[in-house]
């Protein structure tokens, strides 16, 4: 990428960044190649935290609003960025939809990217954390093959293991895999389907939220 184009996005990043320490907003970049699971994932976290933080969402998709109309459905404040054929959100797109929200009123906004394994993790939007979703079917091969994403993030949800009795995926490889590439990463092995798995990470979640909350103090 053009050193220019990652510098503009940049600044409009750390503008960003600004809006949301003030509003003591935690901000999650949810990234992952399409169909990994990052809505489904999204509907679970929404219906784990329900009563426990108040959650907003971004949506960026190329051209549809599907993903959006799939969150509107839990009454959690939803806005939809289309890229117009861009395979990534970038931090002047976020920008405008931040007067969308009431961002006093969120503890936690979760942006869905566009699902793409390779140039979100390029762009930093404002974010607090990034944190990619890989699904168990995408083959042992992903990390390795695509690391910035990982290298990038803060979590990993290894999602669809209700799907391991059926397909050839060693779990404890990718785990492997997944912290040599990012010693540092939390791994959480879940299955939106299923529900399995998710407490921890809401928990995580709570905890990351709760230590921003700390810092605004
Ligand atoms: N079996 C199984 N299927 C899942 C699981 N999570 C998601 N799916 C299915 O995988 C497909 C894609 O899920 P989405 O949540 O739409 O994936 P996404 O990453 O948001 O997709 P894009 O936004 O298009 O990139 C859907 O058919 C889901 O029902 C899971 O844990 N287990
Ligand atoms: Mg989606
Ligand atoms: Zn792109």
């Amino acid at each position: 990428m053009a050193a220019p184009v990652l510098q503009q996005n940049d600044e409009v990043a750390a503008e960003n960044r600004k809006v949301f320490l003030q509003k003591g907003v935690f901000v999650l970049n949810l990234m992952s190649s399409p169909g990994s699971g990052k809505t489904s994932v999204l509907e679970r976290t929404i219906e784990g935290l329900s009563g426990r933080l108040k959650l907003g969402v971004v949506e960026g998709d190329i051209y549809t609003t599907r993903d959006a109309e799939r969150i509107e459905k839990y009454g959690v404040p939803v806005v939809q960025i289309n890229t117009a054929g861009a395979c990534h959100l970038d931090a002047r797109m976020v920008k405008p939809t931040l007067e969308d929200f009431d961002l006093r009123e969120i503890d936690l906004l979760i942006v869905e990217n566009v699902g793409n394994l390779v140039c979100p993790a390029e762009f930093d939007l404002g974010e607090d954390a990034r944190a990619a979703v890989l699904s168990v079917t995408e083959g042992n091969d992903k990390p390795v093959k695509y690391p910035l994403v990982f290298r990038e993030s803060r979590a990993v949800l290894i999602n669809k293991i209700d799907l391991l009795p059926y397909i050839d995926c060693d779990v404890d490889q990718l785990e492997k895999d997944l912290k040599q590439i990012n010693p540092e990463l939390m791994l959480f092995r879940v299955s939106a389907r299923s529900g399995e798995g998710f407490e921890p990470w809401l928990s995580w979640l709570e905890n990351q939220v709760q230590e921003k909350q700390t810092q605004k103090r």
